[in-house]
């Protein structure tokens, strides 16, 4: 593997932060993020091409890796350090194929049936929620749990395994404790613009 997988995996929400991805780069990086996830649902390809330039320039400058949610193409113009991919959108192989074997390229899945056929897709982790609820995702799958994380870290071996959705201060430890080796976290690291790089330091603390 190309890159360590951090025990906190921030993930960047221009709605929900108020503030640009390059900005929210910064504060997580004043918090000691070494690895971020721009995240985008709502802009144009153009304004997220734009934003994530920007934020790259900066993480480039820092030696802080970059995925890009959802857009090979992005990812790919931009010489991203990788791409993380969703059940519908273009398949591991297919990223692959494009970004060269050097990208991280992540693969979210939403059940155990899902996470077990993707660890023998060529990805470099896999992710599995919404493990508790979440307001973040709109239409959200089905909310996957403890019980079921435990049954996918089983079932996956030592695959790396980041666990998300709902993710806050007071289950973390319970989520490592079922096996993720890293939490993806949006809300509540970033909703609190004030907070974000202190709210790093306290969640990688724990
Ligand atoms: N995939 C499953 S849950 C989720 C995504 C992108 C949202 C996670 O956000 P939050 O705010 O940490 O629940
Ligand atoms: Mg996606």
């Amino acid at each position: 593997m190309n890159f360590e997988l951090p025990k906190i995996y921030p993930i960047t929400d221009a709605l929900l932060s108020k503030i640009s991805h390059v900005e929210q780069v910064e504060k997580l990086i004043k918090g000691g993020a070494s690895f971020i996830q721009l995240r985008e649902k709502y802009a144009s390809p153009q304004e997220f091409y734009k934003s994530a330039e920007s934020a790259l320039k900066l993480a480039r400058a820092r030696d802080v890796k970059i995925i890009i949610n959802d857009r090979v193409d992005i990812a790919l113009a931009l010489k991203a350090d990788g791409v993380h991919l969703g059940q519908d959108d273009l398949l591991p192989a297919e990223a692959r194929k494009i970004l060269g074997g050097k990208a991280i390229i992540g693969f979210s899945t939403h059940n155990i049936e899902q996470a077990v056929t993707a660890i023998r897709f060529p990805i470099d982790y896999l992710a599995i929620g919404p493990i508790f609820t979440t307001g973040t995702k709109e239409n959200p799958d089905a909310v996957v749990g403890l019980e079921d994380l435990r049954k996918v870290r089983e079932a996956t071996g030592n695959f790396p395994l980041v666990a998300i959705g709902g993710i806050n201060l007071e289950n973390l430890r319970e989520v490592y404790k079922a096996g993720a080796d890293s939490a993806a976290i949006i809300s509540s690291l970033i909703s609190d613009t004030g907070k974000i790089s202190e709210n790093y330091k306290l969640f990688s603390s724990l």
